[in-house]
Order: C-alpha cells, then sequence, then structure tokens
C-alpha cells in the first residue's frame, strides 16, 4: 500500500518532469543544435559532467555522432562541437562568439582585481581598442621570435643546465618524479620572466603557489572561494602582497620583456601598479599551469619507451659536439632541427590534452547558416574530442606515437587544425613558443645526461581522473618514486645561443589555416 503522501509526492515528481520536458521542448528552437542528455532535463548533462569528467564529451560523441549539440543547463546552454569542419567557422567569429568576454569574468573571479580595474578590463572587451583585444598584441614582441624571446629561453635555460648539472653530480638520487620536475620548471621559468629580483626564489613564494593553484576552480566557479577555499584564498592575497613589492620597487625592469610589456599596457590604459600586482596571478597561471604536466609526461613518455628513448637521443647526440672530453651543445640547434623530439612532444599534447577552447556568444547568430546560436550562451571546443576521432588520426588513434607528427614521405599528415595543443584562433595560447622551450630542453638535457629507473623496476602511467579540469594537460593523480642516475661524468657545456625562427607548434604556426587576427 501507497500512503497518500507517496502518491502526493510521486504526483508532485511527475509533475515537475513533465514540467521540465515540457519546458525543455518549447525553450528549445528547431534550428538550434539538437539538444542531447535530456532523461531528465536540465540535470543529466550535470550528472554526465561529474561522473565521467573529461571523458565525457568523447562518450557523447560517440553516443550521437552529431556534428554539433546542445546541453540544456539550468539557467543556460552549451553548444559542444564535434566536427572538425566547424573550428575555423566559429574561430572567424571572434567577434560574435567571444573568448575576451570569458577572460574578463576570469579576471574579475581569479584575480580579485578592483571594481575600477575590473571595468578598465571588461570595457570594450569584443572591440579592438579593448585592453584584452590589445593584449596580444602588446607581448607579441615578447613571446615570439626575436630577442626578448631568445634573452628569456637562454635564462631559462641556464637555470635548468646548472641544476642539472649539480644533480649529476649528486650521483644517483631517489625523487619523485612530479614533484621534482615541479620544481625544476617553476625556478626556470620565473627566472626567466622575472629577471634576477624574481619572487619565486623564495620558497614561501613557491609553496604558495602550490596552495594556491589546487583552488582555482573553486575562484572560477564562484564557489565562495574565501570560505571553501580558504588556503588558496589566502595564498592569493599573500602573492598579491608579494608582487606589489616588485612592482611598486621596479623590479620588474630588470626581468623579460614579457613582464616590461605587461607592465606597459598596464600603464596605457591607467591600471595602477598595486592592480598590475593582483593581474599577476594570472600571469603565473599562464607560465605555470600547463608547463609542470607537460614536462611530467614528455619526461614519461620519453624514458617509459626504450624506443622513443633510443631514438631521441640518437638525435640528439648527432648535435653534441666532444672536444677533450667536455661535452658541448648548443640547444638552439635542437629546437631547430630535432623532428623525433617536437614530433613526441606534440604526441604528448594530442595523447594526454584536455584543455577545453570555450566563447560566449555576444548575439544570436546563425553558424554556418545552419545552427542557431543563441545570446548568451557557451560554446566548447573539447580538444579530447578532435584528438581522439579515428577518421582524423587514423585507426591507431589510441596508441601513443612518438613519430606521428613528423613529415615522412608518402603519409599524409594529419589536418593541423585538429590538434588544439594550444587552442586555437583568438584562445590560441601566446606563451607557447617559451613554454614549448623550455619543456622541450628540459626533456633534451634528461635524455642526454640521466637515465630514470622506477622504483620496483616497471613503469606504472597514474591515472589523472582526479586532475582539475582546469589545466589543458592534466596532473597525474599519484607521484612516481624514480631514480634518476647521470650517465657518464664528463663536464657539460650547454648553451642556447638564440634562434629567430618560430616553431610550428600549431595550425597557426604552419600557416595557410583558417582563423583570424593571429596572434
Ligand atoms: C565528428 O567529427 C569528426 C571529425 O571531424 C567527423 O569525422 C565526424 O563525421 C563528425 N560527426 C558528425 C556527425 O559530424
Ligand atoms: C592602489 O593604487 C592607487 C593609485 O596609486 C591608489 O589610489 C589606491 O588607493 C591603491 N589601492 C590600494 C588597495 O592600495
Ligand atoms: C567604440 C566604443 O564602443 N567605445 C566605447 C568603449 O567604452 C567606453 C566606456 O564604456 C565608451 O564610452 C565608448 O563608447
Amino acid at each position: 500500500m501507497i500512503s497518500s503522501t507517496g502518491i502526493a509526492l510521486l504526483g508532485a515528481i511527475v509533475g515537475a518532469y513533465m514540467f521540465l520536458r515540457a519546458l525543455l521542448h518549447f525553450t528549445q528552437d528547431a534550428k538550434e543544435p539538437q539538444a542531447i542528455e535530456n532523461a531528465i532535463p536540465f540535470i543529466s548533462p550535470i550528472l554526465g559532467m561529474a561522473t565521467k569528467g573529461a571523458d565525457f564529451y568523447g562518450a557523447m560523441r560517440d553516443k550521437y555522432n552529431l556534428p554539433l549539440y546542445t546541453l540544456r543547463m539550468p539557467g543556460s546552454r552549451i553548444y559542444v562541437v564535434n566536427s572538425t569542419a566547424l573550428i575555423p567557422v566559429i574561430q572567424r567569429q571572434f567577434r560574435t562568439l567571444s573568448f575576451t568576454a570569458i577572460e574578463s569574468k576570469l579576471a574579475r573571479d581569479l584575480m580579485g582585481v578592483s571594481k575600477s580595474t575590473d571595468e578598465i578590463i571588461s570595457r570594450n572587451n569584443t572591440r579592438d581598442e579593448g585592453y584584452l583585444m590589445t593584449f596580444p598584441k602588446y607581448i607579441h614582441p615578447a613571446v615570439s621570435a626575436g630577442p626578448g624571446l631568445d634573452a628569456m629561453n637562454r635564462r631559462s635555460v641556464e637555470v635548468l643546465a646548472e641544476s642539472l648539472d649539480r644533480w649529476a653530480r649528486t650521483g644517483p638520487t631517489m625523487i619523485k618524479m612530479f614533484k621534482w620536475v615541479r620544481h625544476e620548471l617553476l625556478m626556470a621559468t620565473t627566472e626567466g620572466v622575472y629577471g634576477p629580483k624574481n619572487p619565486y626564489r623564495d620558497p614561501a613564494m613557491e609553496e604558495a603557489w602550490h596552495r594556491f593553484e589546487p583552488g582555482v576552480m573553486m575562484f572560477i566557479l564562484k564557489l565562495w572561494p574565501r570560505i571553501f577555499a580558504k588556503e588558496s584564498f589566502q595564498a592569493r592575497e599573500y602573492m598579491g602582497k608579494v608582487w606589489e613589492r616588485y612592482f611598486e620597487e621596479g623590479a620588474y625592469k630588470e626581468g623579460s620583456k614579457l613582464i616590461q610589456c605587461r607592465v606597459q599596457i598596464n600603464d596605457a590604459f591607467q591600471i595602477p601598479l598595486n592592480q598590475t600586482a593582483k593581474i599577476e596571478v594570472g600571469g603565473s597561471l599562464a607560465i605555470l599551469a600547463n608547463t609542470f604536466p607537460s614536462t611530467f609526461w614528455m619526461v614519461y613518455h620519453i624514458f617509459s619507451d626504450p624506443v622513443v628513448l633510443e631514438d631521441i637521443r640518437t638525435e640528439l647526440f648527432a648535435h653534441v659536439k666532444e672536444v677533450d672530453g667536455v661535452c658541448i651543445i648548443d640547444l638552439a640547434d635542437v629546437k631547430g632541427s630535432c623532428p623525433i623530439l617536437l614530433s613526441t612532444f606534440k604526441e604528448m599534447f594530442r595523447y594526454n590534452g584536455i584543455g577545453v577552447s570555450a566563447r560566449i556568444a555576444m548575439e544570436e547568430h546563425m553558424l554556418d547558416n545552419k545552427y542557431l546560436i543563441k545570446k548568451g550562451s557557451t560554446l566548447l571546443i573539447p580538444s579530447r574530442v578532435q584528438h581522439t576521432t579515428p577518421s582524423v588520426w587514423g585507426e591507431k588513434v589510441d596508441e601513443f606515437s612518438h613519430k606521428r607528427f613528423m613529415r615522412q614521405p608518402g603519409i599524409k599528415q594529419p589536418t593541423p587544425i585538429a590538434f588544439r595543443g594550444f587552442g586555437g584562433g583568438t584562445t590560441l595560447c601566446p606563451g607557447r613558443h617559451f613554454v614549448s622551450t623550455e619543456v622541450l630542453m628540459f626533456s633534451a638535457l634528461m635524455a642526454l645526461r640521466f637515465d630514470i629507473r622506477p622504483v620496483g623496476g616497471k613503469w606504472l602511467r597514474p591515472t589523472t581522473e582526479k586532475s582539475p579540469l582546469i589545466a589543458a594537460i592534466p596532473i597525474p593523480d599519484w607521484d612516481i618514486d624514480v631514480e634518476i642516475c647521470p650517465r657518464d661524468d664528463k663536464k657539460w657545456i650547454v648553451s642556447f645561443s638564440g634562434y629567430d625562427k618560430d616553431m610550428e607548434i600549431s595550425a597557426e604556426d604552419i600557416g595557410g589555416t583558417t582563423t583570424n587576427e593571429e596572434h
């Protein structure tokens, strides 16, 4: 027997369900991309995302096989892109389908700038004269081929080479691989960017960074980080104070061209230095967040497969000159002429990448004259979907194939648009040349000078299910205990002479493809 309260409750649930179905039906325009996952209207998509994490979009592609589909969420719509062909179409509409509109939200929620600075950053944010549209132009001379980028890379490579030299002299050492890589890259990156007064030389700052980073999502989703991500919030405030000293004392003047350009644009837009200090949390995130996991996975893929290691070593040793027992290498040569290393790097991005590019529709738009995109909705381009499509990458799409991106006679290259390691169009990561160089140079030096042996003898790939979905490359769920052993006790002279040609990393670097104003 069901009690009358039970019947009433059941009635209410059925009523609510019918209401939601009807609501969804009557508010979904027939011209919009098909709405999917409607078993429980507005709720099923959230449950799907929560349970499947980074695999959600791939699962939806396989289940529905639609070029573009709608996920109805409470109070908003998300359109998710599968079709590679739609990507350039979306990227061309960079004012209507805006990334800067998302950036200005991030600036406010993540960095915690003042109201007036928020107003400056958000003003005209889809127009050429706005802060966010101007930003890439200001930093362009610092992050693309030229003396500014060379100087920054040279300093970072110097720091890496010196540190690895110390490790080599120490002899075989047990380390936790992710933690170790993270520290090496943090020091090298921040020395390159911030110069001799680099605040990260203080271990308290490094520690603050690691307390801040796990809470990033709480800031972005506005889940009251002051209360629910207290450590992260306090770390951000602490770093803000440190940056304030750094900028107000003029320490940035001894730093890289990049940090100087950032101050310049803020000056031009009349953002005071104490707010530039707040914004620097975003600056650090841009240079650090993906660098650590990228380097970790590079080292993992190279050392866990003897074939990859052997191929890369052979390629690298062709650039080593030995004079009177001293090994000499100019890493600038390596950057330009080690196709296997570069291909392995891209494959690392393809294989591991979970980045999702996002756009907000500033007005109603008919995409490709076919799909109605409603004002205020979000468009997502999950890189994982692009990176795992068999029609693009072939049968062996699920394998790590370190030579996949090499130009080989008779083998057709996959369309560069489907490679989204660094985003694309207006969201293309402007720091990709700096960051890639560091990751490549570290990997190269490790392969040349060290062997790495996992404790227990076997490489076990860590899962990445717990990785926060903010990074484009996932953080491993657990660390790997390894022993690093120097391969010889020779003296090494490592230099980085400068390199005046950008590497071909993204479709935009290769040229002839798609997109709007490329930064
Ligand atoms: C999804 O995208 C892939 C890659 O472009 C394509 O091969 C496939 O046909 C797409 N599915 C639909 C229905 O568009
Ligand atoms: C930041 O600097 C501006 C201009 O120098 C000043 O007016 C403002 O009071 C400062 N804000 C804080 C929070 O110190
Ligand atoms: C061209 C344009 O729309 N410029 C606007 C930028 O923002 C300021 C302040 O909101 C407006 O006064 C301008 O008209």
